[in-house]
């Protein structure tokens, strides 16, 4: 089993995480994880804080000469802006955790819930992603993500091949393919920074070259698009997650819902749609795994919302910090983090050891039964 705990306040020293269960001799570098997390500090409608942080991940355990050793790996990402004695808040933000976390641990101030809150935390899944996506890599799998819509500007073209995604998104900067889509959804962040306001929006994850056969229909916890939604959804302002055709299944026919099944002796058995995203089952069926998460606007707003003082319980206007207008590109890359350890657990689940060289064994023995079988 595969799992990783992270650490660290959005204004504390570090952000580190352990991640456990790695294989051996798995190539893990500090410089593959830094642009992981390059990627993650990118976006238009970014606040003020990615100007002054360059996440660096430090590999402070689990590596000797650039390899896993099958112990625990330690990841350490220093804060630039480290701050001691921040002063209390008594304005909780609508939307945030602020209100519920001083109730839940009594506190009459929410400094001591929004440091541990904030989004800042995603920075050490990231870090804790890419060294999963290094593993998946191994076995030819691709995660990449794009923003499909922000703010309610949608894209309205994409290319026709997977493939030809991740190139464009990477050169977007809000992560469109759509160059079109990519200039309404730019001056709808303008027009909400303008406001005060913020945008929230939807992103897809895509998994390329997964074997099927991955997670499992026979109990409830094993099931990957369980395990993958909740992954998912575990992300900060994450409010719903649909696999393939998503919640559109619920209004579509039966005829033109599920995937038919075809098969010739050069390609085996195949498919010609993937409205299933990739899972039946609760399994990976072979196709790409296609999931997109929908991310509701942050809730620190410049022109802020109404709300209660924690201590005099007067009205009042919640506090104002400094925070990002929107931030679903960087969330785009959270969810590959998230997606690519969920997938690398479920790898190890099926052609599981703790040794690179016998996983690559089971794996290449399991690819040559599936063909053959099919
Ligand atoms: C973030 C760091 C935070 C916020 C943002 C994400 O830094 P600071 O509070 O110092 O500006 O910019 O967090 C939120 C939007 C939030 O609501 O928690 C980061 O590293 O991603």
């Amino acid at each position: 089993m595969l799992r990783f705990l992270t650490a660290g306040e959005s204004h504390g020293r570090a952000l580190v995480a352990t991640l456990e269960g790695l294989p051996a001799g798995l190539p893990i570098d500090e410089d593959y994880i830094n642009g992981q997390l390059a990627r993650r500090q990118f976006g238009y409608g970014r606040g003020g804080r990615m100007q002054i942080e360059q996440d660096r991940a430090e590999i402070i355990s689990g590596g000797i000469r650039g390899e896993t050793i099958g112990a625990p790996v330690a990841l350490w990402i220093g804060n630039r802006d480290w701050r001691k004695d921040e002063p209390d808040i008594t304005r909780p933000r609508p939307g945030h955790t602020d209100l519920v976390g001083a109730l839940k641990y009594g506190f009459d101030e929410v400094r001591r819930v929004l440091e541990r809150s904030s989004a800042r935390e995603t920075a050490a899944r990231v870090a804790v992603g890419a060294v999963c996506r290094r593993l998946l890599e191994e076995f030819g799998v691709q995660v990449f993500s794009h923003v499909t819509e922000i703010g309610g500007e949608a894209i309205r073209t994409r290319p026709e091949r997977w493939e030809d995604i991740p190139a464009l998104a990477e050169a977007s900067a809000v992560r469109c393919v759509d160059p079109e889509a990519e200039a309404r959804v730019k001056a709808a962040i303008d027009a909400a920074a303008e406001r005060g306001d913020t945008l929230g929006g939807v992103f897809e994850v895509v998994a390329l070259g997964l074997p099927p056969g991955l997670g499992s229909y026979v109990h409830w916890d094993r099931k990957l698009d369980a395990r993958i939604a909740a992954a998912l959804i575990s992300i900060n302002a994450v409010k719903g997650v649909e696999f393939g055709l998503g919640f559109d299944v619920a209004r579509t026919p039966g005829s033109r819902a599920h995937d038919e099944i075809f098969h010739d002796p050069a390609r085996g058995f195949y498919r010609l749609t993937n409205r299933s995203g990739g899972i039946e089952g609760g399994t990976t069926s072979g196709d790409p795994l296609v999931v997109r998460a929908a991310m509701k606007p942050l809730s620190t707003l410049r022109t802020p919302l109404r709300s209660v003082d924690l201590r005099t319980k007067e009205p009042i206007e919640a506090v104002v910090v400094r925070s990002d207008v929107c931030a679903v590109p960087a969330a785009g890359v959270i969810g590959e983090a998230m997606v690519a350890f969920v997938l690398a657990d479920a790898f190890l689940e099926k052609f599981g050891s703790d040794a690179m060289a016998h996983i690559r064994r089971a794996y290449e023995q399991f690819m040559v039964e599936v063909r053959r079988a099919t």
